[in-house]
């Protein structure tokens, strides 16, 4: 058996951990052969809630979960940490600006991103869930100025996941038959879905549908399927987070499949002309736990029109909470 690896998680007694934490103990993330320590994460009055959710891990008696740790000290959390999904934050409360959310998040990331300076792993991969993704992950980053910038990411795989799906709907196949799927950009309503790579069954994916119907439909129903969420469920995504979650660790510690690739938020090192040093979501290929951003691919007017809109608004939302950073 292997040696048990430490995984922290914040915003553990919140929903999307309610879907997630017992996937990964059961060896859905690393593998059924991967012993798994929780770090667990919650503030202060969350603590109680954090309990009777640990107290569900131990009725499962999952073999591959090898320790729990419950703690609302950050330092103790990151503890020796080699994976952390941060995916609580501060949701927008009413009557807040977008300013205020950006503020109060800054001030959870940058407190997050010295812990994890401080006491992870220096192998450590981290996953930032919680809105805005981006760029809480970006301010995390820039606290831990002795860890390398590329092992800070943020969530689109979710985004890549609605794509594929909607895609497959689409053109009668099945999510296995669509591959090479792109989401550029934030994890929000400028994010941009595209198809001009994808292919389903080896084919063009362009070619399979009618222009109107991936400008008109397909986009806006991938940028805002988190809203319809909410409106048809009451409550937004959660389930599927954790998939989307879960897939962007396993892709990143695991590897992606030949001739596919994933989205992820990462550290831009100017490709395709976008900001060096925003987190920002480009097609990767992953190999032996790293990751790198696919290379040469052609951008067209329209495609190139949006990925600066999405790179303009995270430039913004970092240019919002400057004053906090280091
Ligand atoms: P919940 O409100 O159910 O849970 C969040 C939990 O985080 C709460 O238990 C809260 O006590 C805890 N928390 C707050 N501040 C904390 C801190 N400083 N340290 C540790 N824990 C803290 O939200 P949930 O539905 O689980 O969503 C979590 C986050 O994911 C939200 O920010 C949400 O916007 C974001 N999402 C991101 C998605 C993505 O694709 N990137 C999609 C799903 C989701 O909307």
């Amino acid at each position: 058996m292997k040696q048990p690896v430490r995984v922290a998680i914040t915003g553990a007694a919140g929903q999307i951990s309610y879907s997630l934490l017992f996937r990964i103990a059961s060896g859905d993330m690393l593998g059924k052969d991967q012993p798994i320590i929780l770090q667990l994460l919650e503030i202060t009055p969350a603590l109680e809630a954090l309990k009777g959710v640990a107290m569900e891990l131990d009725d499962c008696a999952f073999p591959l979960l090898a320790g729990i740790v419950q703690t609302d000290d950050p330092n103790v959390a990151f503890k020796d940490a080699d994976y952390a999904l941060l995916v609580g934050a501060r949701p927008r409360g009413p009557g807040m600006e977008r300013k205020d959310l950006l503020e109060a998040n800054a001030a959870i990331f940058s407190v997050q991103g010295k812990a994890i300076n401080d006491n992870a792993s220096r192998g450590i991969k981290v996953l930032v869930v919680g809105n805005p993704a981006n760029t809480n992950s970006l301010i995390a980053q820039r606290n831990a100025p002795s860890i390398n910038p590329r092992q800070f990411t943020a969530m689109t795989r979710l985004d890549h996941n609605r794509a594929i799906a909607q895609l497959a709907a689409q053109t009668n196949a099945t999510v296995n038959d669509v591959k090479k799927m792109t989401i550029w950009g934030n994890h929000s309503a400028t994010q941009y879905p595209d198809i001009s790579q994808a292919t389903v069954k080896g084919a063009a994916a362009e070619g399979l549908v009618e222009r109107q119907w991936y400008e008109g439909t397909f986009i806006p129903v991938v940028q805002q399927r988190g809203a319809a969420i909410i409106k048809a469920r009451g409550a937004s995504s959660a389930a599927s987070a954790a998939n989307a979650a879960i897939d962007h660790m396993r892709t990143w510690a695991l590897g992606t499949e030949e001739g596919d690739w994933v989205s992820m938020g990462v550290y831009s090192d100017g490709s395709y002309g976008i900001e060096q040093g925003l987190i920002y979501s480009f097609p990767v290929t992953t190999k032996d736990g790293d990751w790198s951003i696919v290379q040469g691919l052609p951008i067209s007017d329209f495609s190139r029109e949006k990925m600066t809109a999405t790179e303009k608004e995270l430039a913004e939302e970092r240019d919002g909470v400057k004053h906090l950073l280091p």
